[in-house]
């Protein structure tokens, strides 16, 4: 028999079925409504047999020894483990204040219910700091859209007639999208990638703008200039829904096609032709991706991308960008009873700490300040869950400076990662198959559905909740974790949306909780401080902030070490995602390693000729913070002056880490965000 389930081997969460035999999972398939053939396969569904029952998995927690030959990891009891995590609590906690423990998260046990108990535990126990990855990863982008119009917006894909891909390559990183972005094509959609990279979907595209890396805001800059100066806004929806439209103008001017162009290494016919294209074909969606994410100027060039769905009131539209219908769950993050007198360690960024009561703190950076500059205070103590910071966290050997000199560490993971061999403490956690969770992607927006346990859990080790509340439970917190299975606190957490773990099993396609799909601003607004659509933000402007994009800051410079470019020359970007792997993860599953044996440095024909380099080749790549070393490859998928370096194989040697390379000393000014996706650096040939 088959069973329902949601899949998080990466955050796509993919409704799938699972196939068991005598309890084993055998294999896993992606629900779709397209025909088995046509459907997009995914390696790492496809893998998941070879990575639940992986001989590397961590089977009982781990306790770091000093022997004769140095540092050791030895097997001990979960009481045992978890007794001495307790008495580090405790010890930090009475000598140095709560505030000095911190709990990292990485983004593999979803941002859902997972994200809340971690975030209850310490609210309870007095830190604030229960730090997430969103300045790199998309809370950054979120910010952006909940300040234009009050919550991130869901594309519906397959009912566009224009579709705008804005860094974002689905095909890749969420085949449910991409299938979407098929079903659209074939019934006449049109396609708009802006990507500097020749990706399988840019190269369908009907207008592919090949940008520079780090120039999105110009570029969206430019088209409102262009979309307003020749009036193909929708003048009803911007009469009638939005504040600002004049300053808006007023900022665009000096974004005239003409003077971005070059800057932005695009055509400015193409960019007449994409503005032209997205404002009269409607209805259009925009799918905006992670290549907005990690740049420095991430919030302000989201703002202009944003500026455009409300420009042209494709905004809650069928067919163009919804705005999601939340479900009313209880806030069990419990922030309220956290003593008010310690700031987080994310204190220089307080509106992106505020802007939303579920995330709380994204700044990830600030945990590497407090932990090496002791900036705003120490942090001693570091839990580290569902994350490798080690290889995924950006300048690397900052971070692994600051590991070293943390008093006490616990990682949670399924694995021994690079990370993992920092701890003092290592818990196994079960995968994702192993555990049932209340997912975030299906608590913002309907249709609501669930991820289920499908298969016991493998060796000794715990799903991520129940770590929680037993380590909850064991800080005298009895009271607040007062459940012993996933569904009770589930269930306690939807009361208020009427919805149970039984019933969301009875209904594996998922239960609709939402009043009218669309156009929901005519009866109630938009959740902005005026009701309306923002162009100019009041409230951005009262911090002393641009309150219509204007790029200030980082204008010159959106990319790391533009000063330094005559010893830099080349732009590096961050990627690709490979469909094989999430992030530094499955490295060690035979099988995804042999659909994709090795990592690579993309150089443009004209570059590699110039530098002699030639296919498979060894170059070093460097920047002022460090160098990697990785094979060449020579492809025309990359501009000239542009290199793609390959990402996430820093697990498996720091000679090929990325994060070697990217800096954490310039950062945007509103979300912490530094520019892990593309900075300038040096490639020389490394003699054979
Ligand atoms: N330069 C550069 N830096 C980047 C990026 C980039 O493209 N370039 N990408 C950024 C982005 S978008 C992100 S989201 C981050 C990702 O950063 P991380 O979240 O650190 O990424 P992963 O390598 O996926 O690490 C996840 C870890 O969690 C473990 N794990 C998996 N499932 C579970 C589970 O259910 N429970 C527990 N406890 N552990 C689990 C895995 O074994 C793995 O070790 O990296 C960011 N950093
Ligand atoms: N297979 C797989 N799937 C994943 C993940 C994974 O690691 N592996 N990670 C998951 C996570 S945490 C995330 S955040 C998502 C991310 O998924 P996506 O949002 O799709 O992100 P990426 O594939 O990193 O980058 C998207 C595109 O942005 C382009 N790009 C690079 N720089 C720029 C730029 O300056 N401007 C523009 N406009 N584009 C640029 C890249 O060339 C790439 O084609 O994927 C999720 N899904
Ligand atoms: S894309 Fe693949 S790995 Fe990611 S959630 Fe979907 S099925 Fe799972
Ligand atoms: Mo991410």
């Amino acid at each position: 028999m088959k069973e329902n389930t949601i899949c998080r081997l990466c955050s796509s969460c993919c409704p799938i079925e699972v196939e068991k035999e005598n309890g084993r999972l055998v294999s896993a398939e992606r629900k779709s409504y397209l025909s088995r053939e046509k459907r997009r396969p995914c390696p790492k569904l496809m893998a998941a047999a070879g990575i639940v029952y992986s001989p590397e998995r961590l089977k009982k927690p781990l306790m770091k020894e000093i022997g004769p030959g140095g540092k050791y990891f030895k097997e001990t009891s979960w009481d045992q483990a978890l007794d001495t995590i307790t008495d580090r609590f405790r010890y930090f906690g009475s000598e140095y204040g709560p505030e000095s423990i911190c709990w990292l998260r990485g983004m593999a046990a979803d941002w859902g219910a997972p994200w809340d108990y971690a975030n209850r535990l310490m609210n309870l126990f007095g830190s604030p700091n229960t730090i997430g990855n969103g300045s790199v990863c998309h809370v950054a982008r979120e910010m952006a859209h909940v300040f234009t119009y009050g919550a991130i917006t869901v594309p519906e894909i397959r009912d566009a007639k224009c579709i705008v891909v804005w860094g974002k390559n689905d095909m890749d990183t969420n085949p449910q999208a991409y299938e979407g972005i098929l079903y659209a094509k074939n019934h006449g959609a049109r396609l708009i990638v802006v990507d500097p990279i020749r990706t399988g979907l840019s190269s369908t595209a009907d207008i592919w703008l090949q940008i520079k890396p780090g120039y999105d805001g110009l570029l969206a800059m430019s088209i409102i200039h262009e979309i307003i100066a020749k009036a193909l806004y929708d003048k009803d929806f911007v009469k009638e829904w939005t504040v600002g439209f004049e300053d808006l103008k007023e900022s665009a001017k000096d974004f005239e096609v003409e003077k971005i162009a070059e800057r932005t290494w695009l055509d400015p016919n193409a960019i007449r032709d994409a503005a032209r294209l997205y404002a009269t074909t409607k209805p259009a969606c925009i799918i905006d991706g992670n290549g907005l994410d990690m740049q420095l100027n991430v919030f302000q060039h989201t703002r202009a991308v944003c500026i455009l769905r409300g420009l042209t009131g494709n905004i809650d539209k069928p067919g163009g960008d919804l705005i999601p219908q939340p479900i009313p769950t209880r806030n069990i993050q419990l922030k309220e009873r956290l003593p008010q007198h310690v700031q987080p360690i994310t204190c220089d960024y307080p509106l992106f700490n505020e802007f939303d009561e579920g995330w709380g703190k994204h700044a990830q950076s600030c945990v590497v300040d407090a932990i090496l500059d002791e900036r705003p205070y120490p942090i001693r103590m570091l839990i580290v869950q569902s994350g490798n910071p080690a290889v995924t966290m950006t300048d690397s050997n900052r971070v692994l400076r600051a590991f070293d000199k943390l008093e006490f560490m616990v990682v949670i993971d399924l694995f021994m990662t690079q990370t993992g061999k920092f701890a003092d403490v290592i818990l196994p956690a079960s995968s994702p198959f192993e555990k049932t969770q209340l997912n975030r992607a299906f608590m913002r927006n309907n249709l609501v559905k669930i991820q289920n346990q499908v298969i016991d859990c493998i060796g000794d080790s715990w799903p991520d909740w129940k770590i929680i509340f037993e380590l909850g439970r064991r800080l005298g917190l009895d009271r607040d974790f007062p459940w012993h299975t996933a569904e009770d606190a589930i269930n306690y957490q939807l009361e208020p949306a009427g919805i149970t773990v039984d019933m969301l099993r009875e209904n594996p396609d998922g239960i609709h909780v939402e009043d009218k799909r669309h156009e929901k601003y005519k009866t109630s607004g938009f959740k902005t401080p005026s009701g309306k659509l923002e162009f100019y933000s009041k409230k951005l402007e009262e911090n002393a902030l641009s309150p219509v994009p204007r790029f200030d800051g980082h204008a010159e410079n959106p990319i790391s070490f533009y000063d330094n470019r005559d010893e830099f020359p080349f732009v590096g970007i961050s990627g690709a995602r490979s469909n094989c792997f999430t992030h530094s993860q499955f490295r060690g599953i035979p099988s995804l390693l042999k659909r994709e044996p090795g990592c690579f440095v993309d150089i443009h024909p004209d570059d590699g000729h110039e530098k002699k380099i030639s296919d498979g080749d060894i170059v070093k790549v460097e920047t002022p913070r460090g160098h990697i070393h990785m094979k060449a490859r020579i492809s025309g998928a990359v501009h000239p002056g542009a290199v793609r370096i390959g990402w996430g194989w820093g697990e498996i040697s720091r000679d090929y880490n990325l994060n070697n390379l990217t800096d954490d000393e310039k950062r945007n000014n509103i979300t912490g965000t530094p520019s892990n996706r593309s900075f300038m650096c040096s490639i020389t040939k490394v003699p054979a």
